[in-house]
């Protein structure tokens, strides 16, 4: 299904998922980038996760940017358990390009994402970035095994990212955006 455009004042709105894991730092990066009061659909956890944090979004959050006069980026985060992921068919429908966003400071993040990558992957073939938050950078091997892991096209940015960090934030998003850039022009090439 082609991403839906939406015109708003004169401008195109656009809608860009954010998922990952449980605890990744989804909310947070939608909470630090959004010029709207984030709608988060956070709750006390109750059950063996707990330890980790003591809030977790149970349906969606949803913010806003606006890159310029002609852009605005509508920002969805997913739910990071399991139990919840009927709601990623739901907000990833008719989104541009998503985030896979994974805590590098947690190795499991990493087996958690290969199966919300498969699921968004069967879902729409449409461009991502995968995000490593609390990287410190990121060396030549850690990526090309990261890349083997998740199986990436060469043409999928994985870019180090700091959630909590509004230049950050919206580097991850511009990466997204130049790779939703270099998607429509390599279909027009034709490769
Ligand atoms: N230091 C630091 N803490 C972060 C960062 N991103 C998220 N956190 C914290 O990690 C916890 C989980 O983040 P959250 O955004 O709720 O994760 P989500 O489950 O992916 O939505 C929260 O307590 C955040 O404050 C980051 O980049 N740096
Ligand atoms: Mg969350």
């Amino acid at each position: 299904m082609p991403p839906r455009k939406a015109r708003r004042h004169g401008g195109t709105a656009v809608k860009i998922v954010v998922t990952g894991p449980f605890s990744a730092g989804k909310t947070t990066l939608i909470r630090t980038i959004s010029e709207i009061t984030v709608l988060s659909t956070e709750r006390g956890i109750t059950d063996h996760t707990k330890s980790r944090k003591a809030e977790t979004t149970v349906a969606m959050d949803f913010g806003r940017i606006t890159i310029d006069r002609d852009l605005v980026l509508y920002l969805f985060g997913t739910p990071g358990q399991d139990r919840f992921d009927f709601m990623w068919e739901i907000l990833g429908e008719g989104m541009l390009g998503y985030v896979l966003l994974l805590d590098s400071s947690r190795p499991e993040s990493l087996v958690e994402a290969e199966g919300i990558l498969a699921a968004f992957r069967k879902m729409a073939a449409v461009p991502f970035v995968v995000a490593l938050n609390r990287a410190d950078g990121l060396d030549p091997d850690g990526e090309n095994a990261l890349r083997a892991q998740l199986e990436l096209h060469p043409r999928v940015p994985v870019v180090p990212c700091n959630a909590t960090d509004k230049e950050s934030v919206k580097a991850v998003l511009l990466a997204l955006l130049y790779s939703v850039l270099d998607d429509v022009e390599a279909a027009a090439a034709g490769v």
